[in-house]
């Protein structure tokens, strides 16, 4: 079996971005791996949030992880500040990062463009997030398109750290999906779909109700022309709403091209929101039976015992390699 970490922010409300860029592989990797599942409320933290959203943000995430259908049988579902290990092993690997290498995380540099401040913290935050892979020894990662960069960084801090103090961490490989590794936004396809969008109409969030995600699906930009044709470098609108259509409707790119041809936008677009109602109406009823029978407190509470027993021995091998005094008895 293979160690398979993953978190999502609680940062706004999930969208359908998170959902086939992430968590699909979540479930599916479930089946056949030990898996560690986070709602990386550390993470969330490095630029402002509302306490009360953060600590309603941070439930909500977890209950729709198990609405997705992670099931806590199979898979430590958890929040990452309930196992403290995270951030203490987050604060050690940035003293093995370099300025020069964070400095280049385009993350970094979208989510602080044209800002007056910065937080350190968001500066940092790559280094917390190879913290939280390297913890439990993770091979796989699943995350979207976007992540590739920080996971390429928390390979070379592993392996720095392995050069320095003796062979101890597994070197992480990424597990993107080939189809909707970015889903892009609705009102500009050059961007990825963000839950932190001020604009609500460019992302679908996985709470949307049905009424709301027809509306946003006939009001996404399409390109000019009416072909519903994949080709993202002339088509970009139109391609990203092709993938989201082949993702839900569980059909290749070529199938919705050809049912399409000829048609123009209109039905097109009119079909993909019936698809996406269709993925999201189901999770949303699970969600909601989650949410008011308050089972998720101790589904968290289990995850965290277990995740902590596998963090804690790491970060006691980690300090004793890297030549801290550990107590004794
Ligand atoms: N648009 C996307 N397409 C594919 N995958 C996506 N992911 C996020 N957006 C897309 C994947 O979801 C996982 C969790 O991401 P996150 O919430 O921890 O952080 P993020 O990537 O910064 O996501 P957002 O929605 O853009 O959050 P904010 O706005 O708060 O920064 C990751 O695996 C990510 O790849």
């Amino acid at each position: 079996m293979k160690k398979v970490l993953s978190g999502i922010q609680p940062s706004g409300q999930l969208t359908l971005g998170n959902y086939i860029g992430a968590m699909q592989n979540f479930v599916k990797l479930q089946h056949t791996e030990e898996c560690f599942f986070m709602v990386v409320d550390l993470h969330a933290i490095t630029v402002a949030q509302d306490p009360a959203a953060l600590r309603e943000q941070t439930e909500a995430v977890a209950a729709l992880f198990i609405a997705a259908g992670i099931d806590p049988n199979k898979a430590n579902v958890y929040v990452q500040s309930h196992v403290r290990a995270h951030a203490e092993l987050g604060w050690l690997m940035t003293t093995i990062a370099n300025m020069g290498e964070l400095e280049r995380m385009t993350q970094f540099k979208d989510k602080s463009a044209g800002k007056d401040s910065v937080g350190a913290g968001l500066f940092v935050y790559p280094t917390l997030m190879a913290a939280d892979i390297l913890i439990y020894n993770a091979d796989l990662v699943p995350v979207g398109d976007d992540q590739k960069q920080h996971l390429e960084l928390t390979r070379d801090l592993a392996h720095r750290f392995n050069t320095r103090f003796g062979q101890y961490f597994t070197i992480p490989e990424p597990y993107i999906p080939k189809v909707g590794a970015r889903v892009m936004s609705l009102d500009d396809a050059s961007k990825k779909m963000s839950k932190s969008n001020p604009n609500v109409g460019s992302f679908i969030a996985l709470l949307d109700p049905p009424d709301v995600i027809r509306k946003k699906i006939s009001r996404a930009t399409t390109d000019s022309g009416r072909e519903v044709k994949y080709d993202p470098a002339n088509k970009p609108e139109v391609s990203n709403l092709i993938g989201i259509y082949a993702h839900c409707a569980n059909m290749t790119i070529a199938e919705v091209e050809e049912r399409y041809d000829g048609q123009g936008y209109g039905p097109f677009k009119k079909d993909l929101a019936e698809h996406v109602v269709a993925v999201l109406e189901p999770l949303q009823e699970r969600y909601n039976e989650i949410r008011s029978s308050g089972e998720i407190h101790h589904i968290l509470k289990q995850g965290a015992e277990r995740a902590s027993i596998v963090a804690e021995r790491t970060l006691i091998e980690v300090k004793e390699r890297m030549g801290f005094l550990l107590p004794r008895e």
